[in-house]
């Protein structure tokens, strides 16, 4: 295997001028004209020249400046394709290449490739090899210029229009930028259209493009299209720079979407929507991708990474500025609750487990398996630490600088650190530890209270587990923040950010006439694993009390886990939870969404994760157990509450996916799903038969599945959307999630077996393989059968699409925290798959990494 290594970096020793493109498309034989004007590197002369072009390439013509080369001088090896130095000019030249390619044949769904008889293309990251030979690699920039021979109806490519006339058109993209930003679509397609005028005047035309009969489903992408273009620019400044920006929906894609320079190409799950097909999540996953998509203009194209080891670079930003988008749009504290369960539920563990790597990583085999929780999620928490210690308005002069110094270029890190070093002045030579080193840290919190002085002592001791290649982790700076509230609730000492450099370190708080209650972490000012002495009360006492909306779920939260971690392991817990809980959900002063997190309890994998950070192997059929039993004794405890907010959070009227309306939906879901542990799935029943919104009717579905009743509901769902992929992705998904644990595989190899099962597509696919990883007990089964059920797909998937086998691979990468028997029947299919012929480069990685 072949290994990258970050300190291997050297700059391509030719200069790109621009390039010129000519797709003849053909379903079976496209062939692919590629002209690049290349220019030497003077310090650099005398270097061959090689390109990266994949071994399928049929390479039918090669000139330079016009003449074919002595052929000894041109030679194909792997992936690549050299040409020797001697048969260069010294001088600016031309080289024309000609190949053939198959996009039929192109399962991969990376490159030029065809769904749903549209040609479309996914190059990042290295895709646009699989299209022709050139320096795929994203510091090599330049103009490009794409002329499209196709009878399809409608041609795009990236920048603007310039010429169009049957069976041709041509579009230049002015903006320097490498060939992962590149993009084409031809298809029969229609469009939704609008315009919006920037910040300077200009106008500039929208288009969402889906297939004839989507329209109308396409709006409220357009919609967030629009919010994100303004947004930018009164937030970040950031101005649109093309006439046009163009979103295309594709039913095969690999990833969710794609900021290709304008032209966007999105599975088609995170455009579409209309309330009898999308729920409330899907409308906020779409606002919220096409922001990060939109956004990834300027941060990501614009300035782009200097090569794959940066890939933080951009998606941290952009996932930290669509964050504050949607905090923005919808309500703040519910957006950060959601994301640091998100980041605990993905990110904590996979750097619990043998997959961990650094926000940059510093080597790879396939750059494919890096596009992680780590890498984006971690990458944006990083960057909200960033802006913490050095304040909003020192976050904004950095940012005006980076774009300022850096647009057009390709950076790194280190160029992004240095920003905030000279727009803040200051040093942050520890704090780049947050992207060179692995693993979460743990921070302990040791209180010290003297009654006689009124002084409470703070000490945090900070500390990371090894990961796979790094031992020895020296202390990173931490932001911690934390308030304090007295005994009567309310607050004695507003929120401030402890800065924690060293292992361990002491901040006192003065003139305290009692002992305060501590208000740790708040916001979630870090992402560590907090570890306090504190009981159950003082957790209750914070939920009821604490003014930081972050750190009063988290109470919350704690107080479950303890109780659930409790009962998990056979004692008895949860009477504070579930009293506390009770006033919680009866305070009609508090935010719906709000109380629906509070309600919705720790879902089995995060369980999981609690009990292994303490050291306890856990047990996922106990785990079920307990968190069933909890939820029952909620809802018992509570049944009149819960009926009433049940009935009294409909939301009448038409459907509108506003952020309000949302909360009440799932303020009255938790509810129901409570609810349902004890009126054996009577409301869910009716809920399905009347809902008027997919919310509802998925939420329905799941607790009548929950309580062995959901065949009716099935059919009913399958018989209405038989023909609509998206809505029978979510029904392919929730039958194995919310399967009783011991029939889940079974489950899922029936509905395998269904002809429409159409495996082959990424999103069916995840849906029933992602949708068995969900079910933890089921998943975990310790007769092995989720395991090798999902080994048997991902070795079939490897064949046909690698990226999504090695992708659906991690579903086992916790495998070495359960107990014996599971760990052998884990490691017996990870085992099964390495040994597998042909085993791609994606999944073998991930797969050696896992066993190692
Ligand atoms: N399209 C993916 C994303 O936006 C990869 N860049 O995150
Ligand atoms: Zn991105």
């Amino acid at each position: 295997p072949m290994t990258h290594l970050l300190a291997d970096y050297r700059p391509y020793p030719f200069t790109l001028k621009a390039t010129a493109l000519e797709f003849h498309l053909a379903s079976q034989s496209t062939r692919v004209i590629a002209r690049l004007s290349l220019v030497p590197k003077a310090d650099a002369g005398g270097q061959d020249m090689v390109l990266d072009g994949g071994s399928e390439l049929e390479l039918r013509a090669l000139t330079i400046n016009g003449q074919e080369p002595d052929p000894r001088m041109v030679m194909r090896e792997g992936e690549t394709l050299t040409i020797r130095a001697a048969a260069l000019p010294a001088e600016p030249f031309v080289l024309e290449t000609e190949v053939q390619i198959d996009p039929s044949a192109n399962t991969a769904c990376e490159g030029l490739y065809i769904s749903g008889g549209m040609f479309c293309t996914q190059c990042e990251a290295e895709g646009f090899r699989h299209i022709t030979f050139y320096p795929d690699r994203p510091d090599v920039m330049a103009p490009f210029d794409v002329t499209i021979h196709s009878d399809k109806p409608v041609l795009l490519s990236n920048g603007n229009p310039v010429q169009r006339e049957a069976g041709l058109a041509r579009w230049q993209d002015p903006w320097p930028k490498p060939a992962y930003l590149f993009a084409l679509v031809a298809g029969d397609l229609v469009a939704i259209s609008d315009s919006f005028t920037t910040m300077s005047g200009r106008k500039v035309a929208l288009n969402v493009w889906v297939r004839p009969g989507d329209e109308d489903r396409a709006g409220f992408a357009m919609e967030s299209l629009i919010k994100s273009m303004k947004w930018d620019e009164e937030v970040y400044g950031r101005e649109y720079d093309l006439d046009v920006f163009n979103i295309v929906a594709v039913d095969d894609f690999n990833m969710g979407a794609m900021e290709n320079k304008g032209l966007n190409i999105f599975n088609s799950k995170l455009v579409l929507a209309s309330p009898e097909t999308a729920t409330d999540g899907d409308y906020e996953r779409i606002e919220g991708v096409i922001a990060h998509e939109y956004f990834h203009n300027w941060t990501g194209n614009r300035i782009t990474c200097r090569d794959w080891f940066q890939l933080c670079l951009k998606e941290g930003l952009t996932v930290f500025r669509d964050q504050q988008f949607t905090s923005d749009m919808r309500s703040a504290p519910v957006k950060r609750i959601t994301d640091v369960q998100a980041l605990r539920a993905r990110q904590f563990r996979e750097d619990q487990g043998p997959l961990a790597h650094p926000v940059r990583p510093d080597h790879y085999e396939e750059i494919n398996n890096f596009y992680t929780a780590t890498i984006y999620e971690k990458g944006a928490e990083v960057i909200g630490m960033l802006r913490q210690l050095v304040g909003e308005e020192g976050y904004r002069k950095a940012l005006d600088l980076y774009f300022d110094r850096h647009d057009g270029d390709a950076a790194t890190i280190e160029d992004w650190l240095q920003v905030f070093e000279d727009a803040t002045g200051r040093d942050l030579t520890q704090f780049k530890r947050w992207y060179t080193d692995a693993g979460t840290p743990h921070v302990e919190m040791h209180e010290d209270w003297n009654a006689d002085d009124g002084r409470l002592t703070l000490t945090l001791r900070q500390s990371t587990p090894p990961t796979p290649g790094q031992q020895d982790k020296p202390p990173r700076v931490i932001p911690f923040a934390v308030g304090l509230i007295g005994p009567n609730g309310q607050e004695v000492a507003a929120t401030r950010v402890l800065e924690l450099t060293e292992a361990e370190q002491s901040f006192t708080f003065d003139g305290l006439g009692a002992r305060p209650v501590v208000s740790a972490l708040r916001g979630f000012s870090a992402p560590v694993i907090l570890k306090r002495e504190i009981d159950d009360a003082t957790r209750a006492f914070l939920l009821a009390h604490d003014s930081d909306p972050f750190a009063r779920w988290e109470a919350g939260r704690d107080l479950a886990l303890s109780a659930l971690t409790a009962l998990a392991q056979g004692r008895d817990g949860g009477e504070d939870y579930v009293a506390a809980i009770g006033q919680l959900a009866g305070d009609d002063q508090a935010d719906p969404a709000f109380r629906a997190l509070c309600l919705n309890l720790p879902g089995e994998e995060e369980i999981a994760t609690r009990l292994t950070a303490s050291g306890v192997t856990p047990d996922p059929d106990a785990i079920h157990a307990a968190r069933e039993d909890l939820a029952r004794r909620m809802a018992e405890a509570h049944t009149d509450l819960l009926a009433g907010l049940y009935d009294s959070m409909v939301v009448k009227g038409p459907y509108s996916p506003d952020s309000d309306s949302a909360a009440r939906r799932a303020l009255r879901i938790a509810a129901l799903g409570l609810l349902n542990r004890i009126d054996g799935g009577d409301r869910a029943e009716v809920l399905f038969g009347i809902a008027g919104n997919m919310t509802e009717r998925m939420a329905a579905l799941s607790c009548l599945i929950r309580r062995g009743r959901g065949q009716a509901a099935l059919t009913a769902m399958a018989d209405q959307f038989a023909d609509n992929r998206l809505v029978m992705d979510k029904w392919f998904a929730v039958q194995p999630m919310a399967a009783p644990p011991a029939e889940a595989a079974a489950i899922a190899a029936r509905l395998a077996r269904r002809p429409d099962f159409d495996w082959k597509n990424p999103n069916r696919f995840r849906s029933l393989l992602g949708g068995l990883a969900a079910n933890h007990a089921g998943f975990h089964a310790a007769d092995g059968s989720g395991y090798d059920f999902t080994a048997d797909w991902l070795m079939k998937m490897d064949k046909a699409n690698p990226q999504i086998s090695a992708r659906m691979s991690t579903a086992f990468e916790t495998w070495p925290r359960y107990d014996a028997g599971r760990r052998a029947a884990a490691l017996a299919a990870l085992n099964r798959m390495a040994e597998m012929e042909g085993i791609s480069r994606n999944l073998r990685e991930m797969v050696s990494r896992m066993i190692a």
